[in-house]
């Protein structure tokens, strides 16, 4: 229900809600020690491909000769040790690798050092993890998603899938159906591995709808021999609206690895997209020595290929490219782009998933048909050294044009950093993010804009109103809530003028990552909340800003997420991270929070820089979860208004043909 009284103000200690939140006196944040820094193949193709393959190989050695931006720019990758020290005996408890065997990614959580003993999670522990909104199977291990569209009035989701273990193997199609995105039947599998060409595995592919009304789902196969192939495959009956049976073409593989690129470093093709020239062209990733690229096809049936000469784009250092995405955004308008959209006034977006580090990079830039080519807008942030779409957990994702609502719609797999001993126990492992809209920033022209689907608002329930809340340096304010584990929240955060004008500028390089996280303490922040925190906040997840002037005189805002303390267990990956985020002349910082249990999704000016951390407390769960306010700012007062609302729980229901 909406706060009756909104103008209230904090300092009214008659107001039962306002007594409720007055600041603890000085209550600084946990200061302790950050964490330590941060079959028969080939021969189908012939002359022709080898042709192009060999003109590729020289392009390619061309580009890899260049200098490019050092990959040491990226963020750093170590696993960070947990803030608290334990004296468990250590045990050898490393988890069995899996994937790279494989030829795809680490699937599993490592600890880096000093293995330690598993903590002792509790069912009910365990139980509380499961997420109440975001898209899950009823059990086991789910990863990427795959071929997301909207067809005969439902969307369709796809997703890798174990249907026999909570880790990752024996990879089929799991398949759901929403008329919202957000509630959610699961049907049948689609797709299972019952070929030689996808024996080892059926893996990450996407759809494209053509104007005829078909449907085409590209995807790769692991073969017999663990190559990787491209395989098609179409729906059995178009009339079904759920698209239960799925036929695999007979003629598959319809594409093998060619010349120049090994047999497991081709993979995940994209939506096709529609030249003038009448042939459809899609995309996959690969890599030739560190140089991660993607490979241009052409076709127009979608059975016969022919490799396009040269590269989409490469990027030396970047590695193997995973789940490449090309696709266009308006530079004028707030709808989403069809993915065969070109000409004037549009921009694409290069995105990739990195194998190496396991985060999804994009860039802006400009695609053209005529040299099959993209260029970024910017070379210092090009595909991989730049931008990502979020600085916490989130990978392989792809996104769809949903032309039911005009609009692109973004999807990010969000695995576990628990140990994989607690997967098993809880028998599920990985959620997808709420689908995201995706737009070009027409205010700064940097970068784009995620924003969680409109549809989940149908979920808010009970909104409260926290207005003008000032709080002090140092000061930690409890925002009194019934529950504080399945939420929705808006906040908005003013720095006292005088503080803005006073602090001196500085040449100290702030990070996310390496700054000390949310108990290092600065003139203008950090400030913002602390989510599923216990009652004496042993156990805190703050999201925050943090904004620091430069040498210039020039204000520089970071959003970042301190896992460092969101668990008292010793066996769960605990980080800190996040980014600059742009914020423009005249605007507040603000901020958007999805809790749902053990995920939280968070959004920053509108969504330019994005953060999603699993977290898994030990205390603050269930009733024991709180939402606080800080400020741990040294000298700047912080006004803050924060609107949260409990969130139901989305329904998804499991499949029974007498549904429909
Ligand atoms: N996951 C799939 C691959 C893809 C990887 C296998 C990315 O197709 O490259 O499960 O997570």
């Amino acid at each position: 229900m909406a706060d009756p009284n909104p103008a209230r103000t904090f300092n009214d200690p008659e107001d039962p809600i306002i007594a409720a939140t007055v600041p603890d006196h000085y209550s600084p944040l946990l200061d302790v020690d950050p964490p330590a820094g941060e079959n028969s193949r080939r021969p189908l193709k012939g002359f022709l491909v080898i042709l192009s393959g060999l003109l590729l190989v020289g392009l390619l050695m061309a580009l890899i000769g260049k200098s490019g931006p050092s990959v040491s720019q990226k963020t750093d990758l170590t696993l960070n040790a947990p803030a608290e020290s334990t004296n468990i005996s250590a045990q050898f408890l490393e988890p069995v690798s899996r994937g790279p065997s494989a030829g795809v990614s680490e699937k599993s959580f490592r600890l880096h050092s000093g293995v330690r003993a598993p903590f002792p999670w509790s069912n009910t522990m365990l139980s509380w993890q499961r997420t109440g909104y975001h898209f899950q199977p009823e059990k086991n291990w789910m990863n990427d998603p795959n071929g997301p569209m909207f067809y005969g009035g439902w969307y369709h989701f796809f997703y890798q899938y174990n249907p026999d273990a909570a880790v990752w193997g024996n990879i089929v199609w799991g398949h759901a159906v929403s008329k919202d995105l957000i509630e959610w039947l699961h049907l049948p599998l689609a797709m299972v591995a019952d070929h030689w060409y996808d024996t080892n595995g059926v893996w990450t592919g996407s759809a494209t709808l053509l104007s005829d009304g078909q449907v085409i789902m590209l995807y790769t196969g692991a073969t017999n021999e663990s190559v990787q192939v491209q395989n098609l495959a179409y729906p059995a009956d178009l009339s079904d609206p759920l698209l239960v049976d799925w036929v695999k073409y007979p003629g598959n593989p319809v594409l093998v690895p060619p010349p120049g690129i090994d047999d497991r470093d081709f993979r995940d093709p994209t939506t096709a997209w529609y030249g003038p020239d009448g042939k459809w062209r899609i995309a996959i990733g690969s890599k030739v020595n560190k140089t991660g690229i993607s490979l241009v096809y052409d076709t127009e049936d979608f059975k016969k290929y022919e490799l396009i000469e040269g590269v989409l784009h490469a990027v030396p250092g970047t590695g193997m490219w995973e789940c490449v995405d090309l696709f266009p955004v308006s530079l004028k308008e707030d709808n989403g782009l069809d993915t065969s959209f070109n000409g004037p006034g549009v921009k694409h977006v290069l995105k990739a998933s990195l194998d190496d580090d396991k985060n999804d990079y994009y860039a802006i830039g400009t695609y053209s048909l005529e040299s099959g080519n993209w260029t970024p807008d910017n070379p210092n942030l090009d595909v991989g050294i730049g931008l990502r779409y979020d600085y916490g957990k989130f990978y392989a994702s792809k996104t769809f044009y949903d032309q039911n609502k005009q609009r692109r719609i973004l999807w990010g797999w969000i695995g576990e950093t628990d140990g994989e001993s607690a997967d098993i126990k809880k028998g599920w492992a990985s959620v997808q993010s709420i689908p995201r809209t995706v737009v070009f920033d027409k205010k700064t022209g940097t970068n784009i804009l995620q924003w969680p689907v409109e549809e989940i608002k149908s979920l808010r329930k009970s909104c409260k109103k926290f207005d003008k809340l000032e709080v002090g340096p140092g000061s930690v304010v409890t925002l009194e809530l019934e529950k504080a584990t399945q939420m929705d929240i808006t906040a908005e955060f003013e720095i006292d003028k005088e503080a803005l004008k006073r602090i001196g500028e500085s040449d100290m390089e702030y990070s996310c990552s390496t700054s000390g996280g949310s108990a290092q303490r600065g003139e203008l922040g950090p400030f913002g909340l602390l989510l599923l925190a216990d009652e004496g906040r042993c156990e805190q997840t703050p999201v925050y800003f943090y904004v620091a002037k430069g040498t210039d005189g020039q204000l520089k805002t970071f959003f970042c997420t301190d896992e460092s303390r969101s668990s008292l267990a010793n066996d769960v990956d605990k980080r800190i991270f996040g980014s600059t985020v742009p914020v423009i002349k005249g605007e507040k910082l603000s901020m958007r929070i999805l809790v749902d249990h053990s995920i939280i999704e968070s959004f920053a000016q509108g969504g330019r820089t994005c953060i999603t951390s699993r977290v898994y407390p030990t205390k603050a769960i269930y009733g024991a979860a709180h939402l606080y306010l800080f400020n741990n700012a040294t000298s700047a007062n912080i006004t803050a208004s924060i609107q949260t609302w409990a969130m139901k729980s989305a329904y998804i229901r499991p499949y029974s043909s007498h549904a429909f």
